[in-house]
């Protein structure tokens, strides 16, 4: 079968303010579509997404996961040990991190972030409730408490959004939103390295416990500040826009939001219903390590392929009514975490701030509402928003 083209940009800025016509353009193109700009193969559809995440042997992503191949290109910094590596490389740090973020270890945390959670709803709604959602309680949340569990200092750690919103942009082309950050990063990165040292880490904190796993022989002490780092780079940025999703997601569905008040249980649900919907992290790549035939089409060995996890998520095909927003639906097996080895090893802590923060928001307001209009914020990767003017009424 003769493989459609399309000469789309995916990264440009009319796709990164509302990607969904093009997500429905590459879905209805043909199972694989190649983005002749970038020399890169589309995935789109839910079932090829899925296989593709599934298929780490065919689909490396030791090579990188943005544009950029690691066999041709040095990458901008040294690539992370879970994200851009494959087994059996990757296994023993996915291993260790897999424990000591994993919902056991998380347990000793909820009562603290829930209390969190009431302190800063509190202030909110003190503060007369009509707010910016993005500051004031998106970034606010993980921003209070992540930092304090992985156990680095409170000084600087305004820098760790910025690093990884051009984080995000580096797995893209090298286009104007990278060049934007070009100039701050060798001091953002300066920094978040240097929070990984392991006398700069708070005992009790994930980064001490990285740390122990490397006196236990479990990573080298090569390892272990770049175990580290995957916490400071994948953590922030990604649920600062899940939450900024979920929250744009109840203030533009008042019916949903009133279910999550009569069964505040649902908040899970919810939260991962908000990342089907959303898709945070919209795309990433991997690298054909042989030729792979996709339903008919061959992809070349080592050619990059994209795959569209937000159109996935919205594949008829696969979701009914997939651009609803609806807690009654069951969201597993949607891809915004990924699939397979690699699959976001930090779910458990996004879901457990998304918890923390709903349910405190749950018990305290009636009603959230648009109070102007919104802004996204444009990033290579992430769906990612700049304000969502809110008002929040009291009960
Ligand atoms: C990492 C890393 C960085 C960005 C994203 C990510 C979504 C991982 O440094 O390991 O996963």
């Amino acid at each position: 079968m003769l493989t459609p083209d399309s000469d789309a940009d995916p990264f440009d800025h009319a796709n990164l303010e509302d990607p969904g016509p093009l997500h429905e353009k590459l879905r209805e193109a043909g199972p694989v579509v190649r983005l002749a700009r970038y020399d890169t193969y589309a995935l789109a559809r839910y079932e090829h997404v899925h296989a593709a995440l599934t298929d780490w042997q065919r689909f490396q992503s030791g090579a990188g996961v943005g544009l950029s191949n690691f066999r041709y290109e040095k990458p901008w910094r040294p690539p992370s040990l879970l994200l851009e590596a494959d087994p059996p490389h990757h296994d023993a740090p996915r291993r260790v991190l897999t424990k000591i973020i994993g919902p056991r270890s998380l347990h000793r945390l909820r009562d603290r972030w829930a209390a969190e959670a009431d302190a800063l709803v509190d202030r909110v709604l003190d503060g007369g409730g009509t707010l910016d959602a993005v500051p004031g309680l998106a970034e606010a949340f993980p921003l209070r408490v992540f930092p304090d569990a992985v156990g680095i200092p409170a000084e600087g750690r305004a820098n760790l959004l910025p690093y990884g919103d051009h984080l995000f942009n580096a797995f893209g082309p090298p286009n104007d939103l990278v060049a934007q950050g070009n100039p701050r990063i060798a001091g953002l990165s300066a920094w978040v390295n240097a929070q990984c040292a392991r006398d700069v880490l708070t005992p009790g904190g994930f980064g001490a416990d990285i740390w122990a796993a490397a006196d236990r022989g479990e990573l080298t002490g090569e390892q272990a500040p770049l175990v580290v780092r995957s916490l400071l780079s994948a953590g922030v940025d990604t649920t600062v826009h899940g939450l900024s999703a979920v929250l744009y997601a109840f203030a533009t569905n008042p019916a949903q939001w009133q279910r999550l008040r009569d069964q505040p249980s649902l908040a899970r649900v919810a939260f991962d219903e908000a990342v089907r919907w959303e898709s945070p992290v919209q795309t990433f790549f991997r690298t054909a390590t042989t030729d792979v035939t996709v339903d008919g089409t061959t992809i070349p060995e080592g050619a990059k392929i994209l795959m569209f996890l937000g159109a996935a998520n919205r594949d008829p095909r696969r979701w009914d009514d997939p651009d609803r927003f609806d807690l009654g639906r069951d969201p597993s097996g949607h891809v915004g975490f990924g699939m397979g080895l690699h699959q976001c090893v930090g779910q458990h802590i996004a879901r457990l701030e998304a918890a923390s923060l709903l349910t405190a928001l749950a018990r305290r307001v009636t009603r959230l509402e648009l109070a102007g209009p919104v802004r996204r914020h444009h990033n290579n990767t992430l769906r990612a928003w700049r304000s969502i003017p809110i008002r929040l009424h009291r009960s």
